[in-house]
Parts: structure tokens; sequence; C-alpha cells
């Protein structure tokens, strides 16, 4: 290395302040900086380079040069500190400036669902026989001809298994033609006292027309207990209409027939002016009972089903069945 005098190394300090002031203050962007100080200040930086010429110095000279290489020294820290700053504070404007949120522009407006009336429905008189103490029970929709039919005393001959009512399966199953075969199911696990509402979809071979679907939705209610007579059907169903219309009404329960009831009666509401078939009830027929090894002579039951559809009409003077499947939102925004 060759012997550099003190002017000369004094000369070189003044060229490596002016070149690093001149390239730290065109910087754009802080790695660039943080190589530029490695560069000049770092420890095999130009500044420790020149000052390692200082070594040969006289004892006059050498304090002269370092005060010189000190000053430069500062001189480029604060020319890297300024540098830093103009960097960050640009570097923060751009970043406010890329995040502005415009208020004025117009949200994204999320679609909101509601609940199909059908459901709705189903939940009202859910909520009211849950109300009086009933548990929900839900089963199978392919069933087979014990659940849906035998265990409910529907003798072989009777109409309701006739092809033309049923849709059987190739495999000798079927889709269920109400939800009873859900109580029978319930009644074989448990013991009374029960009390169960069994809501669900149900099948029939039927012509599509305004007032049936071949998939249709039922609730059948179910209580069994010793003791349970005709009036608690009674009182229960007129609690139930209470509710569901919001006041008492007339109601009258005309005698009918049910395979799996003895007695079996319809049930009419007064509303609006007009006498309304709303539900199917009865007593549980001694049969159904023993076909889930109750005793007979120990228990009674009454039992109720309704139409869900039916109720929904009713409630919302819907004219057409096929309107609750239609998925047309015209339709379904209005409830
Ligand atoms: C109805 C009418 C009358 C009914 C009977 C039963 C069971 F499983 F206990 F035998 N469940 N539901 C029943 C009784 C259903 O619907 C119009």
């Amino acid at each position: 290395m060759t012997t550099l005098s003190a002017s000369e190394l004094e000369t070189q300090l003044q060229d490596l302040e002016q070149a690093a002031v001149q390239a730290i203050g065109g910087v754009a962007a802080l790695d660039e900086l943080e190589q530029l100080r490695v560069s000049y200040l770092g420890k095999k930086g130009q500044l420790s380079q020149i000052l390692r010429g200082m070594g040969k110095l006289s004892a006059e000279e050498r304090p002269r040069v370092g005060e010189a290489a000190n000053k430069v020294k500062e001189a480029l820290q604060t020319s890297l500190e300024q540098a830093r700053e103009r960097l960050e504070t640009a570097e923060v404007g751009a970043q406010l400036a890329a995040e502005t949120l415009d208020v004025t522009m117009p949200g994204v407006s999320r679609p909101l669902g509601r609940v199909h009336p059908l459901n709705s429905t189903i939940d009202r008189v859910t909520e009211i026989f849950v109300g009086l103490g009933y548990t929900v029970a839900e089963g199978p929709e392919m069933e087979s001809d014990y659940y849906n039919f035998e265990a409910l005393n529907i003798p072989a001959d009777h109409p309701a298994r006739d092809m033309q009512d049923t849709l059987y399966l190739t495999d000798g199953n079927l889709l269920r033609t109400h939800t009873s075969p859900v109580q029978i199911r319930y009644m074989q696990a448990h013991q009374p006292p029960i009390r169960i509402i069994a809501p669900g979809r149900v099948y029939r071979r039927d012509t599509v027309d305004a007032t049936h679907s071949a998939v249709f939705h039922q609730v059948e209610i179910l209580a069994v207990d010793k003791g349970l007579t005709f009036t608690d059907l009674k009182g229960t169903l007129q609690e139930f209409v209470r509710q569901m219309f919001g006041e008492v009404l007339p109601m009258q329960f005309r005698a009918s027939y049910f395979p799996f009831t003895e007695p079996s009666a319809e049930v009419d509401v007064r509303w609006q002016g007009k006498w309304l078939e709303v539900l199917g009830c009865g007593m549980v027929d001694p049969n159904v009972l023993k076909a889930v090894g109750y005793d007979p002579e120990v228990y009674t039951g009454f039992a109720a089903g309704l139409g869900v559809e039916r109720f929904a009409m009713v409630l919302h003077q819907i004219d057409d069945i096929r309107r609750l499947y239609s998925s047309d939102l015209r339709f379904l925004r209005q409830f």
C-alpha cells in the first residue's frame, strides 16, 4: 500500500464526503440507503480504508487528519439520518395514499335470506308444542311396510297401501306417507310417559294440482301416559289453536275414521267467517300400543296430525300449493 501524505488524506476525505453526500441525497429506497451506509461507514467501508492510512502520519499531523475524518463521519451520519427520515415519511405517505378509503363509494349489498313459509309454519307449530312439554322426534323418509302401515293398524287390504297412493321402492321399501312411523320408532325405544312432535316431509303418489303435491309436510303429535282421555286431547288442541291463530276460536270435532286412532275426529276452526278443517286426531288405537309393547290396559294415548302446506296456505292466503315449491323469489320475498 502506498503511503499518503496528510494533505492527500485530507483531499480523499473531502472527496469521500462530497461523493457520499451526493449519493445519499439521491437514494430512493431504505435498503439502498443501508447499502450506502455500509459502503461508507461500515467496518470495511471507504472511511475506514482512508483512516488506515493515518498510521504512518507524524504525531502533529494525526490529530488534524483525525479531526477532519470525524467531521466527515458526522456529516455522513447526519446526511444518512436525514435521508432515512425523508424515505420513511415518503413510505408512510405512499402507504396512506394506497390505503385511502372513499367512504362515499356505494357498499357491497348482501342479499338477505329469509325463512321459507313452510319452515316458519313448522317452526311455529313446533314452538307451541315444545312450550307444552313436547320433544321433537325425527326419523327416516324411506320406511318399511311395517313402520309405515303394519304397526299403525293399517290392514293389508286398506286403500292407503295401494300402489295408487304410496310410492314404493324397488327393494320393497317405500317413501313414508306420514310421519307416524317416527312415533312408532320412538315408542319402541322409550317407555311412557311420552310427549313428542314429529315434523317432516312425506310422500304420496298424487297428481299435482292446486291443492295436492307428491311431496308435502306434516306435523304429528303424540302423547302416551296413564289416564289420558279425549278431554286432554281437546284441551291440548284448543291451546294449540289459540296460540296458532292468536285468539280463542270456536272449534268443532267431527267424528271421523283413521286406522290408528279410535275414536277419531277431524277438527274444524271458525276463522274469518268460515269453518276451516285444520287437523285430524284421535285416541291411539290399542292395537298400535300393543305393536310397540305398551299395555293398553295401563296406558292410553292421543295423537293428531296436520298438513303444513294447508296451514301455511290458510294463514297466508296462498291459493295454489305449487307456489310453495316454485322458488319464485317474488313470491318468497312476501313472507
Ligand atoms: C293423524 C290423525 C290421527 C297419528 C297417530 C299416530 C301414532 F303413531 F301414534 F299412531 N301418530 N299420528 C295421527 C292420528 C295422525 O293425522 C291426520
